[in-house]
């Protein structure tokens, strides 16, 4: 070969290379891929790892940490469901303070509230024009009130976000079982979604029960999806919606393989034909929620779609959803909330808090303290990284990615792997203690990492400290301490090259219950 030829085939290959790259790091996949029937298992599986969250499917992520707000009719008659026939004139938190609700809980490092803006019983918590079965209808501020317009406003104020809970089963409304009553709802959702701001998250629980007049409703639910995304196109619809789904569990407790592309599989006939129409985004993926394995290799195969549909984590701080004075000493302590705070958030999901307002219409000081400790005890720990500024090997190439990126504490840069199973050796500024190790995969490029291995080099040897399966957004893995000035990290398996944004080792706070 020539010189002359030599240059262009070296361009030729440089590019094919560059291609191959932008192929694995932007796929031109969006948060759904359909799977062909001619597709090989090679290429199903680089499919699942190419699909990535939707621009508020990411927001929501990285929230991380919300709060829910169960507060209603329920919180005067000490009860966890209502059965639509309270009389209003119960109502009456005379004390309340939103401000205080988002104070607690953006001190909580909360970054959204949910309120139950309606439960089951049907009681609204904002002067709707669609019913008399509301704070319009109680002593409360004479029927002034609007506790919906209190903490949007103040959410407001305080740099917090808001989302609406608002139950679909309605034991209230005369027209549930009847088709005017998908009209009423929708009224509904259209008051809550214009008057009150910007709503970051619309969450509908799957209860379905009987209303006033014996009969089940059957949801319209593509008219509400449709409906909130003209209303509120950057809310995120969870549990019964598109975007987010429930772990299945309401402990607080997530799986320890947790991966956030599912198999949405329709199924039946008509779902199939209606999915084939729709984008991701307007149809609800069809998964079973509280099985064990929702997305490994197995259940990936024998998909025809495959969704990117994150896990959320809903647990009450209390033992009940609602507030009732006989468990103020129930309220879970700081440890057994770090439990949950790892075991969700440290997970692959989004943690949602249950902090249910008194009849004062105050979050309780018994909740308020628990939350200020457990969060103290989580910034504490994760404010130094032990690992910055540390020597990584692989080392920095010529125009490649930079490992220490990893250490850097911004979730926006990030080590792209240039294989499926790379090793990352890190030496520490000398000897330290350590007992929790934190990693995040670039979720915009992909969830990508199956396996791992976490390793400490001691008195000479390496040893396994600890090992996991996903990571996802967000892996925190806790072990007994370790002393060491050396640690790598093995990634024994992966979708595709896997895409790394943090890296970090902490030693864990004290816990002061
Ligand atoms: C469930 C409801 O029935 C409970 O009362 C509570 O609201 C919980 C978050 O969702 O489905």
């Amino acid at each position: 070969m020539n010189k002359s030829i030599k240059i262009p085939v070296l361009l030729l290959m440089l590019t094919i290379s560059a291609v191959a790259r932008a192929q694995t790091t932007k796929p031109g996949f969006s948060n759904y891929v359909e799977i062909l029937p001619t597709d090989s298992e090679g290429e199903i599986i680089r499919k699942a790892a190419n699909v990535t969250p939707s621009a508020k499917q990411m927001a929501w992520q990285q929230m991380e940490l919300t709060a829910f707000l169960h507060f209603g009719i329920n919180t005067f008659t000490n009860k966890e469901w209502g059965d639509g026939k309270e009389d209003p004139q119960l109502f009456n938190p005379a004390q309340l303070d939103a401000g205080q609700w988002v104070k607690t809980c953006k001190d909580a490092g909360m970054k959204l509230i949910i309120l139950t803006a309606k439960h089951h019983d049907g009681f609204c918590l904002w002067p709707s024009k669609y019913t008399n079965h509301s704070v319009k209808s109680s002593p409360w501020r004479n029927g002034k009130g609007d506790v919906v317009g209190d903490l949007a406003r103040a959410c407001r104020e305080q740099g917090m976000k808001l989302g609406i809970y608002l139950s679909p089963w309605d034991r209230n409304s005369a027209v549930y079982g009847t088709e005017a009553y998908n009209d009423y709802f929708v009224n509904q959702l259209t008051e809550l979604l214009t008057n009150y701001g910007d709503v970051a998250e619309v969450w509908f629980d799957g209860a379905n029960g009987e209303g006033p007049n014996g009969k089940k409703q059957v949801y319209d639910m593509q008219r509400y999806y449709k409906t909130i995304r003209r209303l509120q196109p950057n809310a995120v619809i969870a549990i019964v919606g598109p975007d987010v789904r429930w772990v299945g569990t309401e402990s607080g407790y997530g799986r320890d393989t947790e991966w956030s592309v599912v198999p949405a599989t329709a199924q039946d006939k008509d779902e199939i034909a209606a999915q084939s129409q729709q984008k991701a985004g307007t149809f609800r993926p069809k998964v079973d929620a509280t099985a064990k394995d929702l997305g490994s290799r197995e259940k990936l195969l024998n998909a025809s779609r495959l969704v990117w549909y994150p896990s959320e984590v809903d647990v009450s701080i209390r033992p009940g959803w609602f507030y009732h004075p006989d468990q103020d000493e129930k309220v879970k302590s700081v440890e057994k909330l770090l439990d949950i705070y790892y075991s969700s958030v440290g997970k692959n999901s989004l943690l949602l808090v249950n902090i249910p307002p008194d009849t004062r219409g105050l979050i309780h000081e018994n909740d308020a303290s628990t939350l200020k400790k457990w969060r103290e005890n989580i910034d504490k720990t994760f404010e130094v990284n032990l690992a910055a500024k540390a020597k990584i090997k692989p080392k920095k190439t010529k125009n490649g990615p930079d490992p220490k990126t990893l250490t850097d504490s911004d979730y926006e840069t990030f080590w792209m792997a240039h294989e499926q199973t790379p090793v990352i050796e890190i030496t520490l500024k000398g000897e330290k203690v350590f007992d929790r190790l934190l990693l995040q995969e670039k979720i915009t490029v992909g969830q990508r990492v199956e396996k791992f291995k976490f390793e400490a080099e001691i008195n000479g040897s390496w040893k396994i400290i600890t090992e996991g399966t996903t990571i996802g957004y967000k892996r925190l893995l806790r072990f007994p301490e370790v002393t060491t000035n050396k640690v790598r990290l093995t990634i024994l398996q992966s979708r595709d090259n896997p895409a790394l944004a943090e890296f970090g080792i902490y030693k864990s706070a004290a816990i002061k219950d």
